[in-house]
């Protein structure tokens, strides 16, 4: 694709929309985390996205690394996925009745994940998480819930304390407008921290309904679980009869095609997806056995609904990234690209002599403004956030579209060519290089 091809503006274009949007969106945006304020200067208007590229409304390229926050696996635009939402199209936009399209991607779901029996589809990860709290909450009869610093489960209020990415680069990890009378049913543990989990369940094991947790943190920037992390978290929910919910929005089909849970052979009792099951539309998914599923309206008595649950062109789009990435060797190509991508920061990085680190697991991939990669969330909070900022500006200005913020994930896309992260390293070294002079 050529710069020109999807040029749709002029200079000056990002802030003019920027501006026009002020005066009738909340901060110009639709999602706190886009309004840049984590790392200041103007949010990109995005007019069009192909493949490995998003292209602004100054007509600037960019190699995305943001691909919408996740769910863009197989790149901007695929053809394949774009034919079956158009025939998806065809057939009307929203039955408020079932489609059989639904029943596919739940039967899907189950095929790959031994424990799930039954599927319910809501429109977002926050849908997601939020339903199975209550149904965690309702199938325990059990009030409390157990959530981790810095872990962000999307923005149901009970999950708004101490919460990481938008909340936590703002630094109001802890929400306004959310009830004290609510949250204190909401207990806060350290990931990778067994000890703090362990001591909330010797205080008050047999009022907890679940812990949530994402299984690899990505939203105080990416912080894998230590070895004996997610046993230890399985183990004493089994023992106190508590609910281990994996939020795995993020994770699920993008560090493997199983999630966290295929890598780390820790079964939850409930598990929240989201973004790649959408392929880009709005969807997430509360997923288990049926003898907690069945705990859920029209069945049992813990109700959940939505008007566009299960929507036919979101589940076309979702079936359709699920074809693709079931093709043999997917992942292993991902993940080889990212490996590449990771060490030549790495090296571009320890040239200039910026302290500075980089993982991935998968498709999902951490930067860090830490000479060695963190395994907590006081760790990543040491990050030299300012150079983050000048950083970012600087990448971004060479084309290279990054979440804005130091506490994000970044995420990789199988459209990503072998030149384009060559590309990437490149404008990395340039940046580097820039930040020490
Ligand atoms: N789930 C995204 C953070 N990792 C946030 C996307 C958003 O808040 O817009």
């Amino acid at each position: 694709m050529t710069d020109s091809t999807l040029a749709t503006g002029s200079a000056g274009a990002n802030l003019r929309e920027f501006e026009r949007a002020g005066k009738v969106l909340v901060g110009g945006v639709n999602s706190a985390v886009r309004a840049f304020r984590a790392v200041g200067g103007t949010p990109r208007f995005i007019a069009s996205a192909q493949g490995a590229y998003l292209v602004d409304v100054e007509g600037r390229r960019y190699i995305d690394y943001l691909g919408s926050w996740g769910p863009m696996i197989v790149g901007q635009s695929h053809p394949y996925v774009l034919d079956k939402v158009r025939e998806a199209v065809g057939r009307g936009l929203s039955y408020g009745a079932p489609n059989v399209m639904e029943t596919e991607l739940a039967e899907r779901l189950c095929a790959l994940f031994p424990q799930v029996e039954r599927v319910r589809f809501v429109s977002s990860g926050t849908e997601a998480t939020m339903s199975a709290l209550r149904l965690a909450r309702g199938f325990t009869g059990r009030d409390r819930i157990l959530k981790f610093e810095g872990c962000y489960h999307g923005t149901a209020d009970s999950l708004l304390v101490k919460a990481g990415s938008g909340a936590l680069a703002f630094g109001t990890p802890s929400s306004a407008g959310v009830p004290a009378d609510l949250v204190k049913h909401t207990l806060v543990a350290q990931f990778n921290d067994l000890a703090s989990v362990r001591a909330h369940f010797d205080g008050a094991g047999d009022q907890i309904a679940c812990v949530i947790v994402e299984p690899m943190a990505g939203n105080m920037n990416l912080i894998p679980p230590v070895p004996g992390f997610l046993e230890g978290l399985r183990e004493l929910c089994t023992r106190h009869g508590a609910l281990l919910i994996f939020d795995e929005v993020m994770t699920g089909f993008r560090v493997a095609h199983g999630g966290a849970q295929e890598i780390s052979g820790v079964v939850p009792d409930l598990s929240a997806f989201g973004k790649v099951i959408g392929g880009g539309m709005p969807v997430g998914a509360i997923a288990g056995p049926a003898s907690i599923m069945d705990m859920m309206a029209p069945l049992g008595p813990v109700y959940q609904a939505g008007t566009l649950s299960g929507n036919p062109i979101a589940m076309a789009a979702g079936l359709a990234t699920l074809d693709l990435i079931a093709e043999p060797g997917f992942y292993d190509k991902l993940g080889a690209g990212c490996a590449r991508l990771i060490a030549g920061l790495e090296q571009a990085a320890a040239a200039a002599g910026v302290p500075f680190s980089a993982r991935h697991v998968g498709g999902l991939a951490g930067m860090y403004m830490l000479a060695s990669p963190p395994d907590s969330y006081a760790q990543v909070m040491r990050q030299d956030v300012e150079r983050f900022k000048r950083f970012y500006h600087l990448m971004l200005d060479g084309g290279i579209y990054l979440p804005p913020s130091p506490v994000e994930a970044f995420f990789f896309s199988s459209a990503i060519s072998d030149a384009d992260i060559d590309e990437t390293i490149a404008v990395a070294r340039r940046a580097f290089q820039t930040l020490m002079a």
